[in-house]
């Protein structure tokens, strides 16, 4: 690779992208991928004089890849340009069938010039077999250009096979003496309305939504995406000695719900209440797992790329003390509580700040 292309700006990358994010929320647990066409005579052409002639990205989960939506998208008078064109993909062409056919093999089908991407699989069904078989094919390959914002776009989906466990998103809404919730066993609203629905927004774009016994108890949440338009996650529960009543609305059978406890008999009274026949209900999954690791661990199996933990203070601190998140998302609001339950002591590097509605939001990625 030549020094400094990881970082170096390429137009039509920068394009494949944004189309990639297109599809964020939607393609999970596959890659955000884009990919932009450009006649450009195989890189020859100055880039002033280089032409688009197709554009496509991986829309849904199962649907088509984004080479095969960029190739469809060429006109039919453009087609016999494809030998003069370059791919500009976000990641290594696929080799593999699974719900689609390899990529590769369409590209050499319809026998692209070159192919230019931002990154190499991690899935080990792929993992530079794709680029083998299409320089095998007479296809020139080149990989690494704009790497960096590649890894950023799909870091769930790295850090998933790179370091073998779910994406985890820390978030909490402190005030601004540093409490996130009140004495008694009462919900009390820390952060406000706009927050409230990008929180929604947030939860649209992860596998999961993850809360610990406390906060499932006294805060009854839905853990659902109802003020933001986009798919509800999977929820997760911790409930050690499976002590949480059937009647909150996490056992309401909407959505796919986890409970992780490390009680040997689970109890009966913990069962869900029978729910109307007529309503398409999910049953409760109960998993027995030791340590926070072997809950990373389960969920992985699962395929879960991704966790909201959405409180409370004492499940935020495990996962500091561990070790184990990649973003920290901190409301920070105005007012005073005096008392209550201490927020946790950030960590890491301030990465962003910016002001949502009265409330102040940081995040902050590890050292
Ligand atoms: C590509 N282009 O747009 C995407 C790729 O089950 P499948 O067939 O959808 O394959 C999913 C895997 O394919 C996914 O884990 C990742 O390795 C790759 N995703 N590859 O060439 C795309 N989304
Ligand atoms: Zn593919």
């Amino acid at each position: 690779m030549i020094f400094g292309l990881q970082f170096m700006e390429n137009p039509f990358m920068r394009r494949a992208l944004e189309l990639a994010t297109l599809g964020r929320g939607w393609v999970s647990p596959n890659p955000m991928v884009g990919c932009v066409i450009v006649h450009d005579r195989k890189g020859e052409v100055d880039i002033p004089f280089a032409r688009i002639i197709g554009e496509g990205w991986h829309q849904r989960y199962g649907e088509a890849h984004a080479e095969r939506n960029a190739i469809l998208s060429v006109r039919p008078e453009d087609t016999h340009l494809l030998p003069e064109s370059t791919a500009y993909v976000t990641l290594e062409p696929c080799s593999h069938y699974g719900k689609q056919p390899p990529c590769a093999d369409l590209l050499i089908e319809r026998a692209v010039g070159r192919v230019v991407c931002c990154n190499d699989d991690p899935n080990p069904l792929v993992a530079g077999q794709g680029f083998a078989r299409l320089r095998a094919a007479g296809i020139q390959v080149e990989t690494g250009v704009m790497n960096e914002l590649g890894r950023q776009l799909n870091a769930r989906f790295f850090t998933f096979f790179e370091k073998k466990r779910p994406y985890i998103i820390l978030k909490w809404a402190e005030t601004t003496d540093g409490f996130l919730g009140g004495e008694g066993s009462k919900p009390v609203k820390v952060s406000g309305n706009l927050a409230h629905r990008l929180v929604h927004r947030w939860r649209s774009e992860e596998d999961g939504i993850m809360v610990g016994t406390n906060t499932a108890c006294n805060d009854n949440p839905q853990l659902n995406t109802r003020l933001w338009p986009g798919k509800n996650p999977v929820r997760i529960v911790l409930d050690r000695n499976l002590i949480l009543p059937a009647d909150l609305h996490l056992f309401d059978g909407s959505q796919p719900t986890i409970v992780y406890h490390q009680s040997v008999n689970r109890s009966l009274e913990s069962e869900p209440e029978e729910h109307n026949a007529d309503t398409a209900l999910f049953p409760l999954d109960y998993a027995i797992t030791p340590s926070l690791n072997h809950t990373l661990q389960d969920l992985r199996q699962r395929g879960i790329q991704s966790v909201l933990v959405e409180g409370g203070a004492a499940l935020l601190q495990s996962f500091m003390d561990e070790g184990v998140w990649d973003e920290m998302r901190v409301f920070r609001s105005p007012g005073l509580m005096g008392k209550g339950i201490k927020a946790p002591v950030v960590q890491g590097k301030l990465v962003s700040r910016e002001q949502v509605g009265k409330d102040e939001l940081s995040i902050y990625q590890p050292n």
